[in-house]
């Protein structure tokens, strides 16, 4: 991805997961905003986004975070938003194992309370302990924890997958928490 992307794309999923109102624009309950919209309020507020930079960041997002509607006139997050919208997602069984990437200062709290959302809708979990790595060392000296994703399933737990494959629930207990 052309670092100018890079970029806008971080701008976009601010504001399309955290903060529209700074662009003075509004996420539909769906989390849905029309793309003209968009265009012309990050324009309104110095950022010079054109369709056709959008349309590129959308389609090479190396974790595809962006989705556009069907018929081409809305874009929306995929995931990872703080703003209350639905995504409508359908629950779904999760694989035996899925992990979790944090950092080392975060484990005393984690090992004592489990994995919480925080301000974000669920709890972001990997398929694979790669991945993790990645998301944990955003946060400083990276962690990774297993989770017991088919026993918490079993047990009742809810599991949703995001368009973009991230693995989503709202809370994991200690007590399905393994280190890796
Ligand atoms: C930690 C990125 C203390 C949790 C990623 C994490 C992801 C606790 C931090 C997505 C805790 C929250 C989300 C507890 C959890 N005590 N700390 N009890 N429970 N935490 O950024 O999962 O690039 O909100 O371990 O790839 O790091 O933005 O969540 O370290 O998919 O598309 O609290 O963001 O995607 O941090 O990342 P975050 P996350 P994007």
């Amino acid at each position: 991805m052309k670092k100018n992307d890079v970029r806008q794309s971080k701008f976009l999923s601010k504001v399309l997961r955290h903060t529209p109102e700074k662009i003075g624009i509004r996420l539909d309950k769906n989390g849905w905003v029309g793309v003209e919209e968009l265009l012309d309020a990050c324009r309104k507020h110095g950022v010079l986004l054109d369709r056709e930079t959008l349309v590129r960041i959308v389609e090479t997002n190396d974790k595809q975070r962006f989705a556009f509607s069907e018929d081409g006139q809305k874009i929306r997050a995929n995931q990872g938003h703080s703003v209350p919208i639905d995504l409508n997602l359908e629950p779904i069984e999760p694989p035996e194992r899925l992990y979790h990437g944090t950092a080392d200062r975060f484990f005393p709290s984690i090992r004592k309370k489990g994995l919480i959302k925080g301000n974000r809708h669920h709890v972001h979990l990997s398929k694979n302990p790669i991945t993790a790595r990645q998301v944990g060392k955003r946060h400083g000296n990276p962690v990774i924890l297993q989770v017991l994703a088919r026993e918490m399933y079993q047990d009742g737990y809810t599991f949703f997958k995001s368009a973009n494959g991230i693995w989503l629930t709202e809370f994991v207990p200690v007590c399905y928490l393994r280190e890796y």
